[in-house]
Parts: C-alpha cells; sequence; structure tokens
C-alpha cells in the first residue's frame, strides 16, 4: 500500500519520484490501492521495516526544528523493556511486530479483530512534527509519519453510548521483558474522551523521521496527543475499546493524586513533587535548552474549546 522500499527507486524515476509520490498519495487517498501487490511497487507494512514510507506533508506541523533522531530513538520511556531511558532501544528488539492486529471492541457498528494491513488501507500517510512534552520536563521535537485516529474511528462507526475511547499495549511478558515486574498494573492502557479522540491533531503513528517507527517508540502502531502528556501516547496497541465509561488509564492506577484521566500539558498545575512551568526541549545541543512550557503544549488554539467551563486545576 503506502510503503516502498526505498532501495526499489530506479535511479531514472528519482527525478519523478515527488510528482509520483503525489500521484499514489492521491491514489491511495482515493481508496484505490488496494493491497501490497498494487502495480508491483507497494509492499505490505510486515514487508516494510526499515523501508522509506510513502507520505504527504501535514498543516499541523510545528515550524520548530525536529530533535535529532538519534535522541528520539534512544532516550524513551517504555516500561515494558525497562524503566531507564536507554532501556527501551537496548531492550526492544525482542518485540515482533508483524503480523500486529488490533481488537475493536465495544460501542460501534464494526467490531472486529483488524490486521494492520486493514487498518491502513486506503489511509494517506502524513508528516507531522509535533511538540512532545513528557510529564518529566523534558520535551522534543518529533516528526511522526501517521494518519489521524478521526479516520479510523469513523470507518468503526461509533454508537451513540460511545463517549470514550480506551487503548492496550500489548501484553506479553516473553516479548516486553519489564512486564515481569509489577511497575505499572499491565497491560499498559489509556484513554481519551470522544471529542478528543476524534480532534484532528490526535494521530495515529507508523513511523518517524519517514521511516517505519522503531520499536522503541512503540511500533507498529502507537497513539500521540500533542497537546497532553507524553505518557498519554500509549505505543504497540493491540486493542481499542469505545465505552461509555472513562477509562482507567496505567499512570492513574499507580499514582491518582499526580497523574488524572485529562493529563493536558498545563504549566499552572504543579505535579505534587515537581513544577511544571519549565522543560527541557532536547535538541542538537549536548544537553538541551531550557525553555517555558505553553497551556496545550501550544495546541491551545485548536483544543482549549474540548475544555470550555472545565476547572483543569481539579480535572488535570
Ligand atoms: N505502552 C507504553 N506506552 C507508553 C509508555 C510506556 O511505558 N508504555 N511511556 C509513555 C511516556 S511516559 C512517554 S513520555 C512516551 C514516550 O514516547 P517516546 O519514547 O517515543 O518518546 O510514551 C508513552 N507511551
Ligand atoms: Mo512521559
Amino acid at each position: 500500500m503506502l510503503l516502498r522500499r526505498s532501495t526499489d527507486i530506479k535511479s531514472s524515476e528519482i527525478t519523478d519520484k515527488k510528482d509520483y509520490l503525489n500521484r499514489r498519495s492521491l491514489i491511495a487517498s482515493a481508496g484505490l490501492l488496494a493491497g501490497g501487490a498494487a502495480f508491483g511497487l507497494a509492499f505490505d507494512i510486515k514487508d516494510a521495516q526499515g523501508a522509506a514510507l510513502t507520505t504527504v506533508k501535514s498543516p499541523f506541523s510545528t515550524s520548530d526544528a525536529p530533535t535529532p533522531k538519534t535522541k528520539i530513538t534512544t532516550y524513551n520511556n517504555f516500561y515494558e523493556f525497562g524503566t531507564d531511558k536507554e532501556d527501551p532501544s537496548e531492550n526492544a528488539g525482542s518485540l515482533k511486530t508483524a503480523p500486529w492486529s488490533i481488537a475493536i471492541e465495544g460501542e460501534c457498528a464494526k467490531p472486529a479483530t483488524y490486521t494492520l494491513e486493514d487498518i491502513l488501507k486506503g489511509e494517506t500517510l502524513e508528516d507531522r512534527v509535533y511538540r512532545h512534552r513528557c510529564v518529566e520536563r523534558w520535551s522534543m521535537i518529533i516528526p511522526w509519519v501517521g494518519f489521524p485516529l478521526a479516520n479510523l474511528l469513523k470507518r468503526i462507526e461509533p454508537t451513540s453510548s460511545a463517549k470514550y475511547v480506551a487503548f492496550e499495549t500489548l501484553y506479553d511478558p516473553k516479548q516486553m521483558p519489564g512486564q515481569r515486574e509489577k511497575v505499572l498494573e499491565w497491560p499498559y492502557a489509556e484513554g481519551l474522551r470522544m471529542d478528543e479522540a476524534m480532534n484532528p491533531l490526535t494521530l495515529l503513528a507508523v513511523g518517524l523521521y519517514g521511516e517505519t517507527l522503531p520499536n522503541q517508540d512503540g511500533a507498529p502502531i502507537r497513539l500521540v496527543v500533542p497537546w497532553k502528556y507524553g505518557f498519554k501516547g500509549i505505543k504497540s496497541i493491540v486493542k481499542i475499546r469505545l465505552q461509555a465509561e472513562q477509562p482507567k488509564t496505567a499512570w492513574n492506577i499507580a499514582a491518582p493524586r499526580e497523574y488524572g484521566f485529562y493529563s493536558n500539558v498545563n504549566p499552572n498545575h504543579d505535579h505534587p513533587r515537581w513544577s511544571q512551568k519549565k522543560e527541557m526541549r532536547l535538541d542538537s545541543s549536548r544537553l538541551g535548552t531550557m525553555i517555558d512550557t505553553a497551556m496545550f503544549n501550544g495546541y491551545g488554539d485548536q483544543v482549549a474549546s474540548l475544555y470550555a467551563g472545565m476547572d483543569l486545576d481539579k480535572n488535570f
């Protein structure tokens, strides 16, 4: 579908590559590209480890300079592979990301187990450069490859009782050795209110820096919600459930005084153990640059209206 190996681009094609990519994105978004065999040029995502992704640029990107790729892929939080920042890049090789499927359950017309290929079919993948703010006060600029969660939700047709979306990560201590210790309640779980899930900024990411997502960043598919703290961005998703009740979330279960359901980036609401007013932006300098944290991580124009009338100090 939207994936092809960069090594398959012949030199004669290179000059036309931009037009070619535009044409393919149009074809894909029109839903005409059924499977990996179309034109003999595209590959299924299961063949795509390390392949270049065919993408279009997104108007939702920030113009801030992206954090170097080595930092994005070696300074991670993914407790299923250990709690130190370098653990995920060292240990996540044991995660088998193909074949992969997601069970879609609950309040929708089309609950089923969908393969990753089913989920990507007809999607236009976008390059979206987002600010990422971790609750621990570091931040990055990450060039994701993904598509809006809203596209998937519309396809599965939520019922009128679907008020929230719950997500779960894979549970398999054989592949995820960190799950042998109970540092969090496994599987890692997250959730969004329906309107947050449908917001065009909310992304399902399958890549970064134009390539297939590295395991340590949540391969093969993870959530990205750029106005919320990074822990909302649940990795390696195997279940999506539409439901009437507010979902339980891993960090809220672990420390309810510290981590609420909403988890919007908010410099005016301190974490009980530290201020959230500033962040260390990981950039091309050795240590990073200390900057002020912006309300909703700078995405207030697009999302503040979702919380009109709510006390965000109480609903943290
Ligand atoms: N399954 C799972 N998802 C997770 C986490 C985790 O430990 N397990 N950590 C979260 C946290 S705290 C952050 S900041 C981001 C980090 O994403 P990155 O490593 O790709 O920067 O992933 C989030 N998603
Ligand atoms: Mo985080």
